[in-house]
């Protein structure tokens, strides 16, 4: 019922880790390898093992979470060696999410994917909000179509985007015209929306202790804005390029309603961060039954098909 294809590799449920949550190490990989997400994204990684911030980095409210980590890594060969062998060992679609403090710097890390025996998908993530003094990436259009423009000159393995959420028409058309000049195979809104701030009102101080408190917001605060650039994207880009939809997936409702604005695969972080890997087998359960209530036997059934009021 839940059966996704995915670059022509049948997935058993449309659901993933969203990058950054349960996916540092080998053994927390492993877990996502055994539960019952159709597919699993290792943490990104940049070419050197980083640290990343001071903690505490990461924070759970009521409605969601913060999070300032600032991309702490194993390092591209930690992960990348993971995925290779598990492709030796026959599984067929694997994720593998990277960036890089510079422009050169990311075009060496891709070029070494390029070189490496890798043949899954791998995630550039354009979009990381933690870096002191390093901006996302795609809030800058020119630089992004620029670096995407280099980086298809060699690339030639699949290829998707981690994107921000946009907020404004124009953005989403903007980055939509950019995205549709490359032959991406997927695009993954959204990452968390950049430096929120959470105070603890006894304590009147912030919740995490990098960049003063600021730090990206996940989970319920975030899914109007990731439906909308799920939506926003599905109607602007090439049908040949995927999306995957990421934000605000509490409860099946939450992943139908990712599957209806467009989405083909849907990435979960903070309820995943909340819950553990049981979280997998708890959606698929509840997507099941709001499908039978409708009298829907497959995604395609309704994948896309949010209507509007005319
Ligand atoms: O590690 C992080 O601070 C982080 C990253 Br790279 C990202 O892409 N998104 C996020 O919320 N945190």
């Amino acid at each position: 019922m839940l059966k996704t294809n995915f670059l022509g590799v049948e997935l058993a449920s449309p659901l993933m880790n969203a990058s950054g949550v349960h996916c540092m190490s080998i053994e927390e990989l492993e877990e996502l390898a055994n539960s019952q997400a159709g597919a699993f994204i290792t943490k990104t990684a940049t070419q050197l093992e980083r640290e990343g911030n001071s903690k505490p980095r990461y924070y759970d409210t009521k409605l969601g979470s913060i999070n300032s980590m600032g991309l702490p890594n194993k390092g591209l060969d930690y992960y990348l060696n993971y995925v290779i062998e598990r492709q030796q060992q026959g599984t067929q679609l694997q994720f593998l999410s990277v960036t890089e403090m510079s422009y050169e710097e990311n075009i060496n890390l891709l070029s070494k994917i390029q070189r490496s025996g890798y043949q899954g998908v791998t995630e550039f993530n354009l979009s990381c909000p933690n870096v002191p003094g390093k901006p996302q990436i795609a809030y800058d259009f020119e630089l992004t179509k620029k670096l995407l423009s280099e980086v298809f000159t060699f690339f030639t393995k699949p290829l998707g985007v981690k994107l921000p959420p946009y907020f404004d028409i124009a953005h989403f058309d903007e980055m939509a015209t950019i995205l549709n000049k490359f032959p991406l195979t997927y695009v993954n809104s959204v990452n968390s929306i950049g430096n929120g701030l959470c105070i603890n009102i006894d304590k009147e101080q912030v919740v995490i202790k990098p960049k003063g408190g600021f730090g990206g917001l996940g989970g319920e605060y975030i899914k109007p804005t990731a439906l909308a650039n799920v939506r926003a994207f599905r109607e602007r880009l090439n049908p040949n390029i995927k999306i995957i939809g990421t934000g605000g997936v509490i409860n099946g409702k939450d992943v139908f309603e990712h599957i209806l604005c467009g989405a083909d695969l849907v990435q979960v972080g903070t309820t995943l961060h909340k819950e553990g890997v049981d979280v997998f087998t708890r959606l698929n359960e509840e997507l099941k039954v709001i499908m039978k209530e409708k009298g829907y036997t497959s995604l395609e059934q309704f994948r896309g098909r949010l209507k509007i009021i005319e």
